[in-house]
C-alpha cells in the first residue's frame, strides 16, 4: 500500500471548473485567483469586475456565457483554469475544453432541481474520461447535512461521491471544515487561509463515522485497506492519500470538497487536493490517445477574436514545446506559423517566447485553425484527437441588417462568431431568401445577437424564421387556357386543354399528356410542361405547389404565330384559373420530435404537446439513462420554434429536443389564414 498513485504529479495543469448553473463556478475562480495571488483582490460577480466575466454579455445576464482561461502559480507550480459556463445553451464550449484538461473541478450546490444539470455534466466527463473533484459550494447556506446532501446528488454520478470533509458548525452556522484525511480541523476565515484546530470533542464522533465512510469507500479498491478495516487496524495516513490520488485519476471516485467561494473558505484545501492529486500531462497524453514521440502536439481549446483583431487560438501543449514563430502542421497538410505566444488571465495576456508540454497559452495568428483541432510539429500533421459534433441546434432566428450598407459586414462578423463558437450554424434559406442563424436556446442567440450589435457595431433585426408552407389541391379540374396576341407583325398563339389532378401526399408534381394527332407539337409540350412548373412555384395561396398531377389532353397552334414563350403563358393562364377551382389548402411541414427530460417533468411535457397540436406517440424510459425519460411525438414545425424555451423552463434548463420531418399536413381555418398573412400572401 502506499504506492498506487505512485506520488505527486509535477508540472503545469489545465484544471476545468464545470457544473449546474449558477453554482458559483465564477466566483470559485476568482476565489482561486485571489488566493494564489493572480489578482489583488475577489470581486463579487455581481461587481460584473471578475476576471471571467467581464464582458458586456456576460454582465447583462450574470451569467457566463463563455470559457474563460487564467493561468496561475500555486506554492511554485503553475495551474490554468478554464471557468466553463454552466448553461446547457453555452455547454459546448466545455468540450474541447475538457477533451485537454487534466481534471474537472465540479462546482455543486446543494439544489435538487439541479441534479439532473450535473448528471449531464458528470456524464459528459464519463465519456470523455476526465477525473474530477467536486466542490460542495456555498455551504454557508446549507440548511441540510452534507452527507444527506450528497446522498441526494450520488444518482447524478456514475461513480462514488466520496465525501472527504464534513463542516463544522456552531450554533447552526458553518465556520470551518473538518478534513476526514488529515483529521484537522480548519476554521474559516473570510478571503484568508483558515486556521487550523483541533477536532472539537463533540464532533469527534460524526468525524470518526463520516471517516469510516470514506475508508471503506477506498477500501473496494484496495485490499489491504479492507483488511485493515476488518481487523480494526488504523491505516497509515499516506496510504490513505496514496489511494485517494489514485482512485481520482483512475476516475474509480469523485472526492467531495466544501467550501463558500464567495468568501474564499474551502479554496485552499482544494487547491492542495488539486497539487497533490491531480494527474499530469503524461496521462492526459494518454487518455486522448496522443502519439508517442518527440514531435510537438497542440489540442486547440478556443479561438478567440481580440477586440484589436488578433485571433488568438488557446492550446494544450501536450508534447513537445512551441516556440514563438514556428510552424505547426494542421489537419488540412497546410502549416500555419505561431505569432505571438501568451499566458491568458481573463481578457489580458502577457507575452511568452516559448511553451512547453503541460502549459495552456493562447498562440496568435493561427488564421485557418479550428477549435477542437490537433496540430503538430510533424510533417504531414498528426491524427485529431477530438472530433465531438455539437448537438442539433434547437433554437433558430432570420438575421437581417437594420442597414442594407451591413450586410458584408455582417456575414463577415457572423463568421467570426461562428468560429469562436462552433456550436452556433448559419445558413441561407432559399425558399424564404432569410439568414437563418440556429443554436442551442434563446440565450444562445440572443448572446449572438448582442456581439453583432455591440462588439461588432451592427444594428440587426431578428424574427422567427419561415416556416416552409406548401399548398396542394383537393379537387379536379379541366381547362383551358389560350394566349392569343395580334401585335403588330408577328403574332403570339398558343392553347392548351390541361386536367389538374390531386396526388397522394408526397407525391410532387406529374406531368404527361396525352395529346393525338399532334395537335400540339412535341416542342411545345415542352413548352406547356416548363410553363405549368413555372406557375407551380407559387400557387393561389401564394406557397410553391405539391402533390399535383397535370395531364395536357388537347390544344391547337398557329404554324406562323405559335413560340414556346406563347405556349408556356397559356399553360400559365389555364392553370390559373384551374387550379382556383380545385379547391386548393394549405399544407404544413409536420415533424417527428424526440424530447428528451428529467422523468419528474415526464407529465408536464407531455401535458404542453397537445397545446402545441402535436400528438403523442410514446413515452419511455431513456435508454442508459436513469431518472430521464424520451417522449416521442408529431409537431407542426410552426409550433417547434420557441418548444425549447417552454421545455427548459419546465426541467430547470436540461431537457432538449431533436426533431426531423415527417410529413406535410394540411392546415386550415384561422391558422391557415394568419401563416398567409403573415407571410404576406393572399389569402
Ligand atoms: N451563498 C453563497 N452564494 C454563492 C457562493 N458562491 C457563489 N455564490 C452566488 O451564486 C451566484 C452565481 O455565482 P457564479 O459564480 O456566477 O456562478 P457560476 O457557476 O459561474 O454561474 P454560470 O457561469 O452562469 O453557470 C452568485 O449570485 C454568487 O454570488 C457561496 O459560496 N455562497
Ligand atoms: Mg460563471
Amino acid at each position: 500500500m502506499g504506492t498506487r498513485a505512485g506520488g505527486r504529479r509535477t508540472g503545469p495543469k489545465c484544471i476545468a471548473i464545470v457544473g449546474p448553473f449558477a453554482s458559483g463556478k465564477t466566483t470559485l475562480l476568482e476565489a482561486i485567483l485571489a488566493r494564489t495571488g493572480a489578482i489583488p483582490r475577489q470581486n463579487p460577480v455581481s461587481s460584473g469586475n471578475t476576471v471571467s466575466d467581464h464582458s458586456p454579455e456576460a454582465r447583462a445576464h450574470a451569467m457566463s456565457v463563455e470559457a474563460t482561461f487564467a493561468t496561475t502559480e500555486f506554492m511554485g507550480e503553475q495551474i490554468t483554469f478554464v471557468d466553463c459556463p454552466g448553461s446547457i445553451e453555452f455547454s459546448f464550449e466545455a468540450e474541447p475544453v475538457l477533451a485537454a484538461c487534466d481534471l474537472a473541478v465540479v462546482v455543486a450546490e446543494a439544489d435538487e432541481k439541479k441534479i439532473p444539470a450535473l448528471q449531464l455534466i458528470m456524464r459528459k466527463l464519463d465519456d470523455l474520461g476526465v477525473p474530477r473533484i467536486l466542490f460542495l459550494n456555498k455551504v454557508d447556506k446549507a440548511i441540510a447535512g452534507v452527507r444527506d446532501t450528497l446522498k441526494m446528488l450520488q444518482p447524478a454520478s456514475a461513480v462514488p461521491l466520496l465525501l472527504r470533509q464534513i463542516p463544522l458548525r456552531k450554533d447552526g452556522v458553518v465556520i470551518g471544515s473538518i478534513d476526514l484525511a488529515l483529521e484537522r480541523a480548519y476554521i474559516y476565515r473570510e478571503y484568508a487561509e483558515s486556521e487550523i484546530a483541533q477536532i472539537p470533542g463533540d464532533d469527534k464522533a460524526r468525524e470518526l463515522e463520516a471517516r469510516f465512510s470514506m475508508l471503506e469507500t477506498l477500501a473496494d479498491h484496495d485490499d489491504q485497506l479492507m483488511e485493515q478495516l476488518l481487523e480494526e487496524i488504523e491505516p497509515p495516513k499516506d496510504a490513505i492519500f496514496d489511494d485517494l490520488a489514485a482512485d481520482l485519476r483512475d476516475g474509480a471516485v469523485t472526492p467531495v470538497l466544501i467550501g463558500t467561494a464567495e468568501k474564499g473558505n474551502g479554496v485552499l484545501r482544494l487547491l492542495k487536493a488539486i497539487r497533490h492529486d491531480a494527474p499530469d500531462i503524461e496521462a492526459t497524453r494518454k487518455r486522448l490517445g496522443a502519439p508517442d514521440g518527440s514531435a510537438t502536439v497542440v489540442q486547440v481549446m478556443k479561438t478567440i477574436h481580440t477586440p484589436h483583431g488578433g485571433k488568438l487560438s488557446v492550446s494544450r501543449i501536450l508534447s513537445g514545446q512551441v516556440v514563438d514563430g514556428s510552424e505547426l502542421w494542421l489537419p488540412s497538410g497546410d502549416t500555419a506559423k505561431v505569432s505571438g505566444i501568451y499566458r491568458m488571465l481573463g481578457k489580458d495576456q502577457s507575452k511568452l517566447t516559448t511553451a512547453k508540454a503541460g502549459d495552456t497559452v493562447a498562440l496568435g495568428k493561427l488564421d485557418e485553425v479550428k477549435t477542437g483541432q490537433t496540430l503538430t510539429s510533424a510533417k504531414g500533421g498528426t491524427k485529431q484527437l477530438f472530433d465531438a459534433e455539437p448537438p442539433q441546434p434547437v433554437f433558430a432566428f432570420a438575421l437581417r441588417p437594420k442597414e442594407r450598407k451591413d450586410e458584408v459586414k455582417m456575414s463577415a462578423a457572423i463568421q467570426r462568431l461562428a468560429e469562436e463558437d462552433p456550436s452556433l450554424s448559419l445558413r441561407h434559406n432559399q425558399d424564404s431568401a432569410e439568414t437563418v442563424l440556429s443554436g442551442h436556446g434563446e440565450m444562445h442567440l440572443r448572446v449572438v445577437r448582442e456581439r453583432l450589435e455591440g462588439k461588432n457595431q451592427i444594428p440587426v433585426e431578428g424574427h422567427a424564421p419561415a416556416v416552409p408552407y406548401r399548398e396542394t389541391i383537393r379537387k379536379t379540374a379541366q381547362q383551358r387556357g389560350r394566349h392569343k396576341k395580334q401585335s403588330g407583325g408577328h403574332g403570339q398563339f398558343g392553347d392548351v386543354v390541361i386536367e389538374i389532378k390531386p396526388l397522394p401526399r408526397g407525391s410532387g408534381f406529374q406531368f404527361t399528356d396525352t395529346i393525338t394527332g399532334g395537335v400540339v407539337p412535341k416542342t411545345y409540350i415542352q413548352s406547356v410542361e416548363t410553363g405549368v412548373r413555372d406557375y407551380l412555384k407559387s400557387g393561389p395561396l401564394g406557397f410553391p405547389v405539391v402533390d399535383v398531377a397535370v395531364n395536357l389532353s388537347d390544344g391547337s397552334y398557329h404554324a406562323v404565330d405559335s413560340s414556346d414563350m406563347a405556349f408556356q403563358m397559356a399553360a400559365r393562364l389555364a392553370m390559373k384559373e384551374g387550379m382556383a377551382a380545385c379547391s386548393p389548402v394549405l399544407l404544413e411541414p409536420v415533424m417527428k420530435v424526440e424530447i428528451v427530460t428529467p422523468s419528474d417533468a415526464t407529465s408536464k411535457i407531455i401535458a404542453l404537446i397537445p397545446q402545441r397540436r402535436g400528438q403523442i406517440l410514446g413515452y419511455d424510459a431513456r435508454p442508459g439513462w436513469p431518472g430521464w425519460d424520451v417522449v416521442e411525438a408529431t409537431m407542426p414545425q410552426a409550433e417547434i420554434g420557441d418548444l425549447i424555451i417552454e421545455l427548459r423552463s419546465a426541467t430547470a434548463g436540461v431537457a432538449s429536443y431533436r426533431a426531423a420531418f415527417d410529413h406535410m399536413a394540411e392546415l386550415t381555418g384561422r391558422l391557415a389564414d394568419e401563416a398567409m398573412n403573415a407571410s404576406g400572401k393572399a389569402a
